[in-house]
């Protein structure tokens, strides 16, 4: 562990104010909305029935969310205590050295014994990081599977006892994979103790009553229950180790369900999770909390309160341990949420703020041009959305929404918590409007966010495009210092692995056109069909060859690594075309040029011809 000077200052103030110290153990699962738990109002029964049991036995919070709609950054806010901006975590990438304490840091300077098992490297700024234990890896040196039901039961129990052996307390992290994708599929090795139908499902409002999206959310539906029996299990094991009476549990999700409009986004459901405590002797069980917002900024300053460590200086957000208390908190009306980048590097930032009421959204990319790039774009919902698009005026509204946003969005969350209808440009919300957009400037300038020049600049299209370039600049050097740092030689013939597969494209492509690739392999027969990465694709392993066809191209962006494209549904992002010799011409200055092809389809047109409801 590296840490400047300062931290290890503040470090040294962090001593222990009580001799006798809770254990806690922090639950997490991964992708899963809100709504999807019994207790929380899910229209399927049956779904969640130990996340229901410790809702019963503790206190439940029902204005509670993550600030980030993905994994990596949403957790590192967790456990640093502090917002993207200031800890520099704002994608999928590590940050080393760095200058302010987490929550393993602190932990151990207080005197517990910390582990963490499964989401290991989205947990802290960089990795390995110095935890006492990593239980991912099983005692007899396997890496346990994530979505192995059971080892969630096993790792716990051998985290207290590695505690015990210790002499200290613990503090242990167990993040449950589910319902992450891939979701729970039919004669799945991995055992779910229930499977739910396409034809029962319950359609969140965001989305659409379709066959194949029935499907989709069936599977994940499936995959929340996995989740839960993984929480049962680790329950069984706290119960098992005698500890349950000294240890507080903690659960929560880091954001919602992996498809559009939630997953990646600042949507409600994006970052509404279940959040719950039970504390013995202090959280009443069954208790609701309905008065006071939370968010997992405060988390880290909350656990430490619990543990009696002092805090350090630095915090962006504020213990709620008050709350828990029975006792009165201000500052509690309002919450901020903030995202910047998928886990490809694409650049695609949005600040929000969300009291009880209303949620408004700030959008600096919204250009009508500029496409959010994002992991739900891989699911069978988008495709089947794009598919339908065409033909129905509701989904083509929609897939505008998603594809294109507005720069600013203004939702009333009672009356709207799917966020359908934009209210930024009616009359009589001119004055909430107005509020937010204050509540806004003042998070982002305590805060000392680099979106606020672009905000408060928010009617300047130059001003607006000159900061998207900056950031997604930022980040595209960020990823070609990497790729530089990891570049390795091709295996040489003969290696494992070498010339498996092989991608033999046209020998011209055109805009607007479909192209075909032919993907010669050397998969052993034995395998018999293996997946690669690219959504839905397999390979059927008896030929030696297959076909891609169909792909249209819409928009070829010349990079300063070669040509990457882009092509209408299915995206295939690990397949690379040639440079085009018609569409593109070099860069004078050698940086991105985006030349948009003949099939980029005009937002406007779209926007005109239909409007959502
Ligand atoms: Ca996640």
């Amino acid at each position: 562990m590296k840490l400047d000077h300062t931290c290890l200052l503040l470090l040294a103030f962090c001593l222990p104010l009580h001799a006798a110290k809770p254990n806690i153990l922090f639950i997490t699962v991964d992708d899963m909305s809100c709504d999807s738990v019994g207790v929380y109002g899910c229209k399927l029964k049956g779904t969640t029935p130990h996340m229901d049991q410790l809702a019963a036995e503790g206190l439940r919070f029902d204005y509670a969310h993550v600030q980030v709609g993905n994994c990596y950054p949403s957790r590192n806010v967790m456990f640093s205590g502090r917002y993207p901006h200031n800890t520099g975590v704002e994608g999928f990438y590590q940050v080393k050295p760095i200058n302010y304490p987490v929550m393993c840091d602190l932990m151990k300077a207080g005197g517990y014994y910390t582990a963490i098992r499964g989401k290991v490297s989205h947990s802290t700024p960089y990795q390995p990081y110095a935890w006492d234990d990593d239980l991912t890896t099983g005692p007899d040196g396997k890496k346990l599977h994530v979505k192995d039901v059971p080892s969630y039961h096993d790792c716990t129990l051998q985290g207290i006892a590695k505690a015990k052996t210790a002499g200290k307390p613990f503090c242990l992290n167990i993040n449950i994979s589910d319902p992450h994708k891939p979701f729970w599929k039919p004669n799945d090795p991995h055992k779910t103790s229930k499977v739910f139908t396409a034809e029962e499902v319950p359609i969140p409002g965001f989305l659409f009553d379709d066959p194949l999206v029935r499907k989709e959310l069936a599977l994940y539906y499936t995959s929340v229950r996995r989740a839960d029996d993984a929480v049962g299990a680790i329950l069984r094991a706290l119960e098992k180790s005698g500890e349950r009476e000294n240890t507080v549990v903690i659960f929560l999700s880091d954001h919602g369900m992996p498809l559009p409009f939630a997953k990646t986004q600042l949507y409600h459901h994006s970052t509404r999770t279940p959040w719950m405590v039970r504390w013995p002797g202090v959280t009443k069980p069954g208790s609701l909390e309905k008065n006071y917002m939370i968010s997992a900024v405060d988390l880290l300053p909350t656990l430490l309160d619990i543990a009696g460590i002092k805090h350090p200086k630095g915090f962006d957000g504020q213990s709620f341990v008050p709350i828990m208390k029975g006792q009165k908190q201000l500052g509690r009306s309002a919450i901020f949420k903030v995202y910047n980048e998928n886990a490809g590097g694409n650049r695609h930032p949005i600040r929000g703020v969300q009291t009880k009421k209303y949620l408004y959204l700030f959008n600096p990319w919204s250009d009508d041009r500029n496409v959010f790039k994002t992991a739900t774009n891989g699911t069978a919902t988008y495709r089947q959305m794009r598919k339908l698009a065409p033909h129905d005026p509701y989904l083509a509204a929609r897939l505008d929404m998603m594809d294109f946003r507005e720069l600013e969005e203004l939702y009333d969350i009672e009356r709207d918590p799917d966020c359908l209808k934009n209210l930024v440009e009616l009359p009589n919300h001119a004055f909430t409007l107005k509020t937010m957009q204050a509540h806004m400037e003042e998070y982002m300038r305590d805060t000392n966010d680099h979106a606020l020049e672009p905000f408060l600049n928010r009617n300047d299209r130059a001003a607006l495009a000159a900061y998207i370039q900056k950031v997604q600049g930022d980040a595209d050097a960020r990823r070609a210092n990497k790729r530089k740092r990891k570049q390795k030689p091709a295996p040489k013939a003969g290696a494992k692995g070498a010339g498996l597969l092989r991608l033999n494209p046209p020998s011209s492509a055109s805009a607007g056109k479909p192209v075909t690739i032919t993907i010669a392999h050397t998969i052993p027969a034995n395998l018999k069909e293996q997946g690669i990465h690219a959504p839905k694709l397999n390979v059927g392993i008896p030929g030696n060859e297959f076909q891609l066809g169909g792909f249209q191209i819409h928009q070829f962006i010349a990079h300063d690594r070669g040509l990457r494209r882009q092509t209408t549904a299915p995206p295939l992002d690990p397949i690379t075309l040639p440079r085009p010799r018609q569409q593109t011409k070099p860069s004078p200055s050698g940086s991105p040029v985006r030349f948009h092809g003949q099939q980029f389809r005009s937002r406007r047109g779209a926007k005109r011809a239909h409007s959502c409801p």
